[in-house]
């Protein structure tokens, strides 16, 4: 394995040099471990569904090219690849039920602290969900929308009621193609079963499957949970925070919050300033209690408080390295494992908090929905006592003007549609008009995680740099979002990287030229984005008629390959950076690359060069803006004041 930049940021390697000074593994020490890590895994080319197995087939066509019960290269990869749509819809989908369980307790009156933050939102919900809300108190229509969107996991036949939020022609297309989801645990349940030995063999029906059980994820558990989010604790607004570890202090009880659920993280901001929970930091020596997230825990209170960031998946063990953390709060995914056992080396106390997720040199607080706050209070106290336990020769804090910087979050598609529009006529038609008179020249998603195989954030930063360089607005989710705002991209001051057409309108608007949009839950918030825009008109009648494209460059989770299935199943053209998991079968992968867009308007991309990749978007951006007959060349015109205000 080559020795490449472990990271393109700053404050990395500083403190990856102190931890290998303090004997510390990180992920990049364990990966070198690894080496070389199994060429037919990476392939898609391993089984191990049963214990006839593992088979394995040769890439090179020498060795076997079946498995012993005689599965192919296609066979196995297909179901490896629809296991891990499976898996993420799973993790998104166990998160969105555990919000609805806790949004209808709260609708009861039996959580305190939690109420309806959107009511507008709550009403619009109510409608799409079929509900009645003329002469209805608030209380009774929130009851109703927490008991029907719990109903999306367990219902077993059926569409789930959010699909038909989708443009109509999108609708009916998966009806055509047989892939409307009927209940979430369903569609999750048949891939496991499909996918098991001897039942389903044929690569088509597989992914045909994984399409279904990843809408299911997209229009409804990520959604759901979004949505209920956005009624209990409000729908973003832009907000101004901070990104980096320069953002932890030094003289404050430094909490992180990690993973991926904002129930408890919402109690939490609530706790850490509570007038005795001050005083009780005072009374330690702490000047105050600096709260601060990784990972998509963070992108919610970041969207929704302005808490600032520490920074994304391949920052949170390096977090810890600083030395000044004095409790790390996870709930559910993309937490290492191995951050229990670096905190020995630290004062740190790492505190799980899900009976899901638990483990080994972490203590667990169980958050007790019924009490949100005491849940939240007893874990910033345990951070306060811990104060003192911090050993000053351990502290290192990147303190240098690279080590944090400002950033705009908050963009809801709500917000985004007001933003745009303005209060009184919100509405997209404004983007839909640029993007018609190409100052715009299309919407990208850009997306995704940190992954090891890739040097931290390169991929990203390039990736988006390049779009919006051609006058394609980004929008962005996630880690990605992270790393975009760590390189001061989601400042209106990024501007200077946009093209001409692009930085007039941002300029017009007062907008960045890309925007975060939250959360991985919250890619919902991107195809709602989208739908919006094909609703508006001009541009074509279904989501696959946009000049959009996305991509997650730096993606490792199996949550991305749900997120990536339900975008290409709802006709986005996704490409993929650093990896693919069906490389190693040809079939397959000529399916999910070129053939599956004659079913679904969209398909799957894989590039590994963030360059290139960007511009194969552009490609695909400009294939279609010649399908709606938008190629034609304008003419430069210079915009004065009043026109750059019309833009608006
Ligand atoms: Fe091998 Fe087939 Fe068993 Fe997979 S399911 S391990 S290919 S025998
Ligand atoms: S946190 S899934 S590493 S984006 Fe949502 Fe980041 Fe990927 Fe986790």
């Amino acid at each position: 394995m080559e020795d490449k930049k472990r990271s393109i940021d700053p404050v990395v390697e500083p403190l990856l040099e102190k931890a290998a000074r303090e004997g510390i593994k990180t992920a990049w020490d364990r990966l070198k471990e690894q080496d070389p890590q199994c060429g037919f895994g990476q392939l898609g080319l391993c089984c191990r569904h049963c214990s006839n197995g593992p088979c394995r087939i040769d890439p090179f066509g020498e060795g076997p090219q079946e498995g012993v019960c005689g599965a192919t290269a296609d066979t196995i990869a297909a179901r490896h690849f629809a296991r891990m749509a499976a898996a993420g819809t799973a993790a998104h989908s166990d998160h969105a039920r555990q919000v609805c369980a806790t949004f209808l307790e709260a609708a009861e009156g039996k959580v305190p602290g939690y109420g309806v933050k959107d009511e507008m939102k709550l009403y619009e919900l109510a409608m799409d969900l079929g509900i009645e809300v003329a002469n209805k108190p608030k209380q009774e229509i929130a009851i109703e929308v927490g008991k029907k969107a719990i109903q999306i996991f367990g219902s077993q036949e059926g569409e789930i009621f959010l699909t038909k939020r989708a443009p109509i022609k999108r609708l009916e297309l998966w009806r055509k193609q047989g892939v409307v989801p009927r209940g979430v645990d369903r569609e999750v349940v048949e891939i496991m079963h499909r996918t098991h030995i001897g039942v389903d063999q044929e690569y088509h029906n597989i992914i045909q499957q994984a399409a279904r059980c990843s809408l299911a994820d997209g229009w409804g558990g990520s959604m759901i949970a979004t949505e209920l989010q956005d009624i209990m604790f409000g729908t973003p607004e832009p907000i101004l925070s901070k990104v980096n570890l320069g953002v932890l202090k030094e003289d404050q009880v430094n909490i992180i919050v990690h993973g991926h659920e904002p129930l408890l993280s919402e109690m939490i901001v609530v706790a850490s300033r509570d007038p005795e929970m001050l005083a009780l930091a005072k009374s330690k020596g702490a000047a105050g209690i600096n709260l601060a997230g990784i990972c998509c825990t963070a992108n919610e209170v970041l969207m929704r408080h302005g808490i600032p960031l520490a920074g994304n998946f391949l920052h949170q063990e390096i977090a810890l390295i600083t030395g000044v953390v004095d409790a790390l709060v996870a709930d559910v995914q993309c937490v290492m494992q191995s951050l229990g056992e670096i905190a020995q080396c630290y004062h740190t106390k790492v505190i799980t908090t899900n009976y899901r997720a638990k483990m080994p040199f972490a203590s667990h607080i169980q958050f007790d929905e019924s009490n949100p706050l005491e849940s939240a209070k007893k874990i910033v106290r345990t951070a306060i006592e811990n104060f003192p336990n911090r050993d000053p020769r351990k502290i290192q804090l990147p303190n240098d003007k690279d080590a944090s910087c400002e950033l705009i979050a908050g963009f809801s598609h709500e917000t985004i549609n007001y933003l745009l529009g303005g209060t009184f006529r919100a509405s997209y038609k404004p983007l839909n008009d640029n993007i018609i008179n190409g100052r715009i020249r299309g919407i990208a998603g850009v997306v995704g995680c940190n992954n090891i195989h890739t040097t931290q954030d390169i991929a990203h930063l390039a990736m988006v740099r390049e779009l919006i360089k051609h006058d394609v607005i980004v929008l962005t989710t996630g880690c990605s979002a992270m790393a975009c705002g760590k390189f001061g991209l989601l400042t209106p001051e990024a501007m200077q990287y946009a093209g001409d057409g692009l930085r007039s309108v941002c300029e017009a608007v007062g907008i960045p030229p890309v925007l975060h949009m939250g959360s991985c839950v919250d890619n919902t918030r991107i195809l709602m984005a989208a739908t919006a825009v094909v609703k508006e008109g001009g541009l074509g009648d279904d989501i696959s008629d946009l000049p959009a494209a996305g991509a997650a460059p730096e993606w490792m989770s199996e949550k991305a390959i749900a997120i990536g299935m339900y975008f290409v199943a709802s006709g986005v053209y996704t490409l993929f950076g650093t990896n693919f998991p069906t490389l190693g079968a040809k079939n397959l992968t000529k399916y999910l690359m070129e053939e599956i867009e004659s079913a679904y308007g969209g398909k799957w991309a894989f590039e590994n060069d963030p360059i290139k990749g960007a511009h194969k978007m552009i490609e695909h951006i400009d294939k279609k803006r010649k399908a709606l007959g938008l190629d034609k060349a304008k003419e430069r015109v210079l915009y004065d004041m009043a026109m750059r205000r019309d833009l608006g």
